[in-house]
């Protein structure tokens, strides 16, 4: 039992080392865990909201989850209500006795709290109760009498949609049009992020992170591998920074680096439910597992990048022969639930003049339709920006291939992108000249396609000055229905 838990991080320190201790000892005994809520606000201590809290602990498939200590029972009544929604195990509550008096003593009394109790119990709130500061066996006594005049609470069924957090909950439906992922907070995809890191000033690095929140972004990339930093220190650094902004931490964190131990340190750092970006295949199986239960143990989601042995997937068929490889690896051996993975089958760039790379967008569009349809529970997602790297410097140019680019993918079942979330612009907004150029180009549909968008876009250029106007993204997003 992880009880009285104030601070979900220290928890899941708990937690993991619980899991150590079962290996180690070759058996398993049921888990349960309780939370406690100290003040009016609703959340912990540490500031998540009792979904939040459990989807950064369900990872330890506990055998109840509850709520302890406190307030005294009365208050803990909204709490457990949203517990007891969300969570599939048993519910477990012991209250104190009312609030410590004046005197250090409590007030309520067996009756009072059996009264409480009773209400609870008639609204299947519960299944396993107790007393906490204050109570005696009386107060059990007398709740017990209460309690089993009613039929027991019957769990709900396993949630089957993705579900992430920070100090609030993130549960991703299907009538959500594209969850948002910020780039900006990215070391190597924004000068202006590198300079304020490079620079010390951490502040206004996050005050990037906070902009990408205030302009739709549902969840925040944070990258910060560079040859010239100590990257595994700046990550740590500022994780704990952006813990103690209730703003920015609110949303899901995700851990982006190409090195494992950046990444464990990452995971070391946030409370709620992260996602690590990302594992692959590209060193064998074994190392791929080995990672994929470690991120499984910290409760984190993860991207997976069709990247096996011989290299990243640049077919249709590669795309959706590692995705689904990866898939019963993960799922079918590791037991890892499928919502906690999300496939990025590579956006690669078009219109770089390359013949191989005509089939970039569409290739990415067929696995993902694939993916999506055969691999039951996982998202799809990928970084849109880098679609449009060969036309960097222009742009309209780049929003223009952006905003195709996430209309056929999500018709093809891209659900999450990696994106800059205050530069997207709407597909039936764009220009439809430059629309039709840009969507030959990434749905592959003319020889001369990348000819003639290269031409739009150098008369773009010399139109435009390159401004753009900053929006609130999710007001386009409610524009696209698909
Ligand atoms: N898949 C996954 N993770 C990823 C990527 C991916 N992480 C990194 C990257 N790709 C996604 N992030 C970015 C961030 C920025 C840019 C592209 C991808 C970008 N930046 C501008 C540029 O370089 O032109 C910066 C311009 C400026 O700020 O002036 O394009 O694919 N799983």
């Amino acid at each position: 039992l992880v009880e009285t838990i104030f601070d979900t991080l220290n928890a899941k320190a708990a937690l993991y080392a619980i899991e150590e201790v079962f290996d180690k000892v070759g058996e398993r005994l049921p888990v349960m865990v309780s939370v406690t809520i100290t003040d009016k606000s609703g959340r912990t201590l540490s500031g998540q909201t009792p979904a939040a809290f459990w989807y950064s602990i369900e990872h330890a498939k506990p055998i109840s989850v509850g709520i302890n200590c406190a307030l005294g029972a009365e208050d803990m009544r909204p709490y457990l209500e949203e517990l007891s929604e969300v969570a599939p195990c048993y519910i477990s509550i012991y209250a104190n006795a009312g609030l410590p008096n004046a005197f250090g003593g409590y007030d309520d009394k067996p009756e009072d709290m059996a009264k409480i109790y009773d209400d609870f119990a008639e609204h299947g709130l519960a299944n396993i109760w107790g007393g906490c500061c204050g109570t005696t066996p009386e107060h059990i006594h007398a709740m017990a009498e209460v309690v089993k005049k009613h039929t027991p609470r019957i769990p709900p069924s396993p949630d089957t949609q993705p579900r992430f957090s920070g100090l609030e909950a993130l549960r991703i439906t299907p009538e959500m049009n594209l969850i948002m992922v910020g780039e900006r907070s990215n070391i190597t995809g924004s000068p202006k992020f590198a300079r304020l890191i490079r620079e010390g000033d951490l502040e206004g690095a996050l005050q990037i992170a906070r902009h990408q929140i205030e302009t739709g972004a549902n969840i925040i990339d944070i990258n910060m591998d560079e040859g010239l930093i100590d990257s595994k220190d700046m990550m740590v650094k500022f994780l704990n920074l952006v813990a103690s902004e209730p703003d920015i931490s609110r949303v899901p964190i995700m851990i982006d680096s190409s090195k494992w131990e950046v990444i464990e340190a990452g995971l070391k750092c946030v409370q709620g439910k992260g996602i690590v970006n990302s594992i692959s295949m590209k060193e064998g199986e074994d190392a791929f597992r080995e990672q994929a239960r470690k991120i499984q143990r910290y409760g984190a989601g993860m991207v997976v990048m069709a990247f096996d042995e011989t290299g990243q997937a640049d077919t249709t068929q590669r795309r959706i022969d590692i995705c689904t490889r990866a898939y019963r690896i993960l799922v079918d051996e590791l037991d890892i639930d499928p919502t906690d993975i999300i496939f990025d089958p590579n956006i690669f760039p078009v219109g770089t003049g390359m013949e191989e790379h005509r089939i970039n967008a569409t290739s990415f569009f067929e696995a993902t339709k694939v993916i999506r349809d055969t691999l039951p529970g996982v998202s799809v997602s990928g970084g849109l920006s880098n679609v449009s790297f060969s036309f960097r410097g222009n742009n309209p140019v780049r929003e223009a291939i952006h905003a195709a680019f996430l209309y056929h993918g999500m018709e093809a079942g891209l659900n999450m992108a990696i994106v800059n979330p205050g530069m997207l612009d709407v597909y039936d907004e764009v220009e439809p000249d430059l629309m039709k150029a840009v969507e030959d180009v990434v749905l592959n549909r003319t020889d001369d396609a990348t000819e003639h968008l290269i031409e739009v876009a150098e008369r773009i250029k010399a139109e435009r000055s390159g401004e753009k106007k900053e929006v609130v993204t999710q007001e386009w997003l409610s524009l696209i229905h698909i």
